[in-house]
């Protein structure tokens, strides 16, 4: 009989100097608490782990991800209706859903996920690795005024990049970490539209600079993959971004923890960009909007 492989086995191997390890001697399939547990632990650690050979059934992904809490539902992305929290996205060469700009999933909403379980299902050949970069030390290594302003500032996303503006959340420029407590910035290029107290220019100028930063390649590790293989990250800490540079078929299947509402590093320090009647006004609008609707609900 098969032996079960558990945590107690379990061979990590770092992938770079930054973040992520590949971790090998486990069977997800068969993960109790206690395993969920150690991993849980080695994710807080490495904010990303890889785990080769894994070939987990849909029902086997989803449980496995239950571990680690309540999963989203996603009935329109859905494979099929009994299991919305499934789904699955397919690209062939430069076309389909390839997620080629680096983002933190979720950020449009009020709780953005906290982890995501990918499973690798078909991989091309040559292209489509994944990078990850790591948001503790984009904080960590900012300037000490450059931390001082960033932590009274918060920054409005929204899912405009999918189609849906509506879909609106204000979070910290930095958050605290709940399980680590450390401080990692929190903006990314794909939904993050402003900053929430700075006029259009200034935000412009920042949240260009900062969402440069944090793609630096110091910052980084990269991932060849291969088919079976499960990837789980932390949201909270880091952002991902597909390379978009593959011709053959490639096809993820994903689960996704909900459940946290970032915290800031520091009270929040000013008050929203009020500003006076100008030409650039109508770039404010969005933003008005948002403050006043979230007036109005509470
Ligand atoms: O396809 C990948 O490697 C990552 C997909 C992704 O960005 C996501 O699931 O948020």
């Amino acid at each position: 009989m098969a032996m079960a492989l558990r945590a107690a086995d379990m061979e990590v191997r770092r992938l770079s100097g930054s973040l992520g390890a590949e971790v090998r001697g486990i069977r997800l399939a068969s993960a109790d608490a206690s395993d969920a547990a150690a991993i849980r632990s080695l994710l807080l650690e490495h904010l990303v782990l890889f785990f080769p050979d894994q070939h987990l059934s849909p029902d086997e992904h989803i449980a496995f991800g239950r571990h680690f809490g309540e999963l989203e539902s996603h009935p329109n992305l859905s494979l099929d209706a009994e299991r919305p929290q499934f789904f699955e996205l397919r690209a062939t060469g430069g076309s389909g859903a390839i997620a080629d700009e680096w983002h933190s999933d979720l950020t449009c909403e009020a709780e953005p996920s906290v982890f995501a379980i990918l499973q690798m299902k078909k991989c091309p050949a040559v292209g489509g690795d994944t990078l990850w970069a790591n948001m503790y030390k984009a904080y960590d290594e900012l300037s000490q005024p450059m931390k001082d302003l960033c932590e009274g500032l918060s920054a409005l996303h929204d899912a405009s990049s999918h189609g849906t503006p509506e879909r609106k959340a204000i979070h910290p420029v930095v958050r605290v970490h709940p399980e680590t407590g450390r401080k990692s910035l929190f903006v990314n290029h794909h939904f993050t539209r402003r900053i929430v107290e700075t006029s259009h220019e200034e935000s412009e100028v920042l949240l260009g600079f900062l969402t440069r930063w944090v793609t630096g390649t110091r910052f980084t590790v990269r991932y060849h993959w291969t088919e079976g293989t499960i990837a789980v990250w932390d949201n909270r800490c880091t952002q991902h971004h597909v390379l978009n540079d593959f011709e053959g078929e490639r096809v993820i299947q994903r689960v996704t923890v909900m459940g946290d509402r970032p915290q800031p590093a520091a009270p929040p320090r000013y008050a929203p960009f009020g500003g006076k009647f100008s030409a650039a006004s109508w770039r404010d609008e969005p933003l008005r909007r948002f403050l006043r609707d979230r007036e109005t609900r509470s």
